[in-house]
């Protein structure tokens, strides 16, 4: 069982989570028993809140975020890392309450920040998958990847997912104060932020499982947001290329430099790289040798 060094902090959003909140923490505490839990909750009707409290005052591995109202996933995670950069944590990890990122995954994904920055739970690399996703839900899911990547010039094959692990150094060193994507749209942003920053970025396989309990929160709208915003990046993008001009507010505005990685390591035991990657370690800098423009050639 992989037991991370250095301390990882897994932020759960929630809202009306009530019958998946506890599968989905001692499924966690089973695959990495010590990580930290901040549930962020947006005074879910149907009582998420309240049971995420009373499990909080039974483990002192768990506490809870409350907010007032639900202003959307991406809001509800900027508030978690502003708490999450308040504490010790070196490591903050992004997971959905319902399940569909099986917490069994998290080892590798942790195992992966050794030689990365950010690491992506992927559906779209091989090894990974998608279960019992109705197709219409898969198509949308793949062609906005497939939009966004064609939009930002990026080789990442899911960047829309949202189980991920971050070294803390990219959520302090990001302008999170800049981020104003609500919906799924702010995976793209804060992977594409990550990207144009220069940290290095990698993909592990992930099996996503369509929830089996609650009801999704997706929405037209939520869809219509990211298709704007993406839109938006990738004209600013261009525009950016073609004649330098300078980037519109709420853009990424830092310039463009790829790292992304070219090659998925050797398949490490798991643990072991963990193991040697003492708490506080800043991450190491990538080979200039591996460095890719956005639109050259990725690893993914
Ligand atoms: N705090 C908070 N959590 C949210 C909000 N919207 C969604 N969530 C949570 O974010 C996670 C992902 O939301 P889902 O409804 O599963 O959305 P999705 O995974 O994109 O869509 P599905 O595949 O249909 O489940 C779940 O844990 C939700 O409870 C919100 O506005 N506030
Ligand atoms: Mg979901």
């Amino acid at each position: 069982m992989a037991e991370p060094v250095a301390p990882v902090l897994v932020v759960i959003p929630t809202y009306d989570e009530r019958d998946n909140l506890g599968p989905v923490l001692s499924r966690l505490h089973a695959a990495v028993p010590a990580a930290d839990v901040l549930v962020v909750d947006d005074a879910s009707p149907d009582g998420t809140g309240e049971l995420a409290d009373r499990m909080a005052a039974a483990d002192p591995r768990i506490r809870v975020l409350h907010r007032t109202d639900k202003t959307g996933l991406g809001a509800a995670y900027l508030a978690g890392f502003e708490v999450a950069l308040r504490g010790p944590h070196q490591i903050v990890v992004q997971m959905d309450a319902d399940s569909s990122h099986a917490p069994e995954d998290l080892p590798a994904l942790l195992e992966a920040l050794a030689d990365a920055d950010l690491v992506l739970g992927s559906r779209y690399v091989p090894g990974g998958d998608v279960q019992n996703w109705p197709a219409h839900r898969e198509w949308l899911s793949r062609g906005g990847n497939l939009y966004s990547r064609l939009a930002l010039g990026v080789p990442i094959k899911d960047i829309t997912g949202g189980y991920r692990a971050f070294r803390r150094q990219v959520l302090e060193e990001l302008d999170l104060a800049t981020v104003a994507s609500q919906g799924y749209c702010f995976q793209v942003d804060m992977a594409w932020r990550a990207v144009q920053a220069g940290f290095r970025v990698r993909e592990v396989p992930i099996t996503f499982v369509e929830r089996e309990r609650g009801t999704s929160k997706m929405s037209g709208a939520i869809v219509a947001e990211a298709l704007w915003r993406v839109t938006r990046w990738g004209i600013d993008r261009m525009l950016r290329r073609i004649a330098a001009v300078p980037s519109s507010s709420d853009a990424p505005a830092r310039p463009v430099a790829v790292r992304l990685d070219p090659a998925p390591p050797a398949d490490p035991p798991v643990g072991r790289l963990l193991r040697t990657t003492p708490a506080g370690t800043a991450p190491t800098t990538g080979n200039p040798s591996d460095s890719a423009a956005p639109d050259g050639p990725g690893r993914a």
